[in-house]
């Protein structure tokens, strides 16, 4: 049974900070009709964005795409080849100038993408302006869609968009030609990965939790986030987090399973929080977690000094805080490789939570992990996680 933490009133206020925390990012999209922005930011992003109804109409030739749940923002535009592009591109940049000096940096065009095709082997004067317009607000970045043969493009793109802090080629989508030889996807990860360094510091967790290519992205930022909470186990002293005089490691876990849970592109539920806490510090597998528990209740009554809790604390808290999250990112981590990057449904999670997660904190599957990371993909079935694979394969 799980013990009884005083925690409620702050779940709510914790997963809030979690995700004030992740921000919120926003891509500006040009390139001609057709040149791939829907397909590419499908591949690369969750939930479909560019699938999302219509969009929301910004500008005459703007429409943003956005999704409850999903951290990021997709400004697509028209009118490259339109007559009066030098209008539209007018009303784009004063729409740009206007969100960019909002007070509230989520609200900023954080990086822009030019989409030209490879298969034209022409760059339009069109192009040209729009990264030039584009740069003056943000890192831009030009991306060859449609990819197949160079030819020396990617050269002559970098020539005369010298603005561009990257020129990344990519094809986006599986290609099968007449003979039957096919074509992979590739270059998803190059751009991915340059965008990324080019946002700002406060929105490139939403970025990273938005993005579907890159799993390693979002498995280092859930790690980092496990450290800072292992820190915050040490004591009160070090602990900025609400209501942790009554809670003591109890709400350094709560933080700890929401900002992981951001980290990786989830919103987190009190369902998983519940699951997440009951496996966590109920499950009397490990003498760490039954350490734990005690450490947890004795800061809990009142009347005990809080300097035996936080003794207790200090001996106990990083080392398990640590087993508890680094458990709760690899459970994470496997269940988006098995929706090939795709978030999980919250009902998937917690009955991950409850088969799995003991025995991902009690270590007897560190073989795994490190196979998993070797390859990047889940490498031996077990139980939970062959049942759930077979029901992803079923359901997609
Ligand atoms: N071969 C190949 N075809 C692609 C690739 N990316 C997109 N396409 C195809 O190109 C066509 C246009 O793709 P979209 O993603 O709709 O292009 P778009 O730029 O969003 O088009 P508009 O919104 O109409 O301006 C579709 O038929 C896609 O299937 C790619 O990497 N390789
Ligand atoms: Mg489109």
């Amino acid at each position: 049974m799980s013990p009884k933490l005083p925690l409620g009133p702050a779940i709510e206020t914790v997963a809030n900070e979690a995700l004030r925390e992740r921000g919120h990012a926003n891509v500006f999209l040009v390139g001609r009709a057709g040149v791939g922005k829907s397909t590419l930011v499908n591949a690369v992003f969750d939930g479909n964005l560019a699938r999302v109804g219509q969009g929301r109409p910004v500008t005459r030739q703007t429409r943003v795409y956005s999704r409850p749940g999903i951290p990021l923002s997709l400004y697509d535009n028209r009118g490259l080849e339109m007559a009066e592009f030098k209008a539209i591109m007018a009303d784009q940049e004063r729409f740009i100038r206007e969100a960019n000096n909002d007070s509230d940096a989520n609200r900023h065009i954080h990086v822009g993408w030019v989409c030209i095709p490879e298969d034209l082997r022409r760059i339009e004067d069109a192009e040209i302006d729009m990264a030039r317009m584009l740069a003056r607000h943000m890192p831009v970045i030009a991306v060859i869609t449609k990819a197949r043969a160079d030819g020396g493009f990617q050269k002559a793109v970098r020539k005369l968009l010298p603005q561009a802090r990257a020129v990344i080629r990519v094809r986006a989508m599986r290609e099968e030609l007449d003979d039957g030889h096919a074509l992979e996807p590739f270059g998803l990860d190059d751009l991915v990965a340059a965008t990324g360094e080019l946002f700002p510091e406060g929105q490139r967790l939403a970025f990273v939790a938005a993005q579907k290519v890159d799993l390693e992205l979002k498995r280092n930022a859930a790690r980092g986030i496990v450290t800072r909470h292992a820190f915050y186990s040490l004591g009160n002293a070090a602990n900025p987090l609400p209501f942790a005089d009554q809670a003591g490691l109890g709400m350094v876990l709560v933080s700890m399973f929401a900002g992981v849970s951001a980290a990786f592109g989830l919103s987190p539920s009190a369902q998983m929080l519940s699951a997440f806490l009951a496996a966590a510090v109920g499950t009397p597998a490990t003498t760490l977690t039954a350490s734990l528990v005690a450490a947890s209740l004795l800061k809990c009554i009142p009347g005990i000094g809080t300097i035996a809790g936080q003794a207790i604390n200090a001996a106990v808290g990083p080392l398990a805080t640590t087993t508890i999250g680094i458990a709760y990112v690899e459970l994470l981590y496997r269940l988006y490789v098995l929706h090939a990057g795709a978030s999980p449904g919250s009902a998937e999670v917690v009955q991950a939570l409850r088969e799995d997660f003991g025995t991902l904190i009690a270590g007897d599957e560190s073989d795994e992990s490190s196979a998993t990371r070797k390859t990047g993909r889940a490498t031996r079935s077990r139980s939970g996680t062959a049942r759930r694979r077979k029901r992803a394969a079923a359901a997609s």
